[in-house]
């Protein structure tokens, strides 16, 4: 079975209840890429990666595209089930961009999947649960309303909620901690995310100032360094998320005890087959990570489900998904959505989900 057509899309996806605001961004509507792999035997498969806005990551939507324009060609009349030969084939193409192969890999999987009459995750080693634990990230906001959201996704069966903070002065940063913590105590995780923004005496105070609040720091400053520089006056746990590029890095982090655990971004680190090698390094080293995406509808949902239902339980810190932010699905029947702070993962085959392609208007690239 080999790839006969690549069909790429462009799709807006506007924030319900927007916009959305991290430390670094503010985003109204995000412009997300969709491929279709189509084989020879005209069997389809779906990816998608839809960067946050193009300040989050070194990643922005037309780049995915032009990426895709580079690569595809170079795909047509490739064996279609080989994720491993395509990735290197894709790397022969184009040097890194590894979050528009990822959209690639992922339609890969799906194709694989409804090939072999399988669940993704199955393909992926097999699923550890069929109840995903998801989280709950709040945008940066004013700390007696994040509070009042924490309270009510506490109850709502949310396992763990992540605070956003940055891009103001650190003492409204302390004081929405504080107010989540004094509203929703142990009964849920808490990942305060500073998503680079931090300086190094910010992120120390931080710490310093909530020594008995048991929450992890993620990403809190920009770079390694800082991070390194910072790391053994921390009182608190430190995740590495924008930075976690790829697995070369990932190893380099962990190899030198710069972190306790990864926010995992399935599109950065290249797609589904890089993100199993993700999960086996942190497996071996027990390192917790959670298996998210940046944004996107229900193929880079239903791809985050697939991969986090995989995740040894104890070092599952969830998958996000954009669904709460988002009002329709392009699977009316099979969309991925988040119940009780939990995702049901899809019964498949391949992704278990099928998109209604006339949502998304004529291909703007072909192959
Ligand atoms: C919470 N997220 C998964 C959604 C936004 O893309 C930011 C991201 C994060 O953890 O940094
Ligand atoms: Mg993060």
């Amino acid at each position: 079975m080999r790839i006969a057509e690549i069909h790429v899309y462009s799709h807006q996806l506007p924030v319900v209840g927007g916009p959305f605001r991290i430390a670094t961004s503010v985003v109204e509507t995000l412009d997300t890429t969709l491929v279709k792999c189509v084989a020879d035997n005209g069997l389809v498969g779906w990816g998608e990666t839809c960067p946050v806005g193009p300040t989050y990551q070194p990643h922005h939507a037309t780049g995915a595209r032009a990426a895709l324009a580079e690569i595809a060609p170079g795909l047509i009349g490739a064996p279609a089930l080989q994720p491993v030969i395509l990735r290197r084939r894709m790397d022969a193409r184009l040097n890194g961009h590894n979050y528009a192969k990822a959209a690639v890999d992922i339609a890969i999987y799906d194709l694989m999947g409804r090939h072999y009459g399988a669940r993704v995750a199955d393909l992926l080693g097999g699923a550890a649960t069929e109840h995903v634990p998801s989280y709950y990230s709040f945008g940066v906001g004013e700390p007696d309303e994040v509070a009042r959201l924490a309270a009510e996704k506490a109850a709502e069966g949310y396992p763990r909620l992540q605070i956003k903070i940055g891009g103001r002065p650190v003492e409204t940063d302390i004081e929405v901690v504080r107010k989540v913590w004094e509203r929703v105590g142990r009964k849920v995780r808490l990942a305060v995310d500073g998503n680079r923004s931090l300086t190094t005496g910010d992120c120390l105070r931080i710490s310093r100032e909530c020594p008995e609040i048991p929450f992890i720091l993620e990403q809190p400053c920009n770079t390694l360094e800082e991070i390194a520089s910072i790391r053994r006056q921390l009182q608190h746990g430190v995740y590495i998320d924008e930075r976690g590029v790829d697995l070369s890095t990932v190893l380099s982090v962990i190899g030198q005890g710069l972190c306790d655990g990864f926010g995992m971004k399935l599109t950065r680190i290249g797609g589904l087959q890089q993100m199993a090698a993700f999960r086996d390094i942190c497996e071996a080293r027990s390192m917790p990570h959670t298996c998210d995406d940046a944004w996107g509808g229900d193929i880079i949902a239903a791809a985050c489900t697939h991969i986090g239902a995989t995740v040894l339980p104890g070092l599952n810190e969830g998958v996000w998904i954009a669904a709460p932010y988002i009002d329709t699905h392009y699977d009316s029947e099979n969309g991925i959505a988040i119940r009780e702070g939990h995702i049901v993962l899809p019964d498949g085959p391949g992704l278990g989900v099928t998109p209604d392609e006339t949502l998304f208007g004529d291909p703007v690239m072909s192959f």
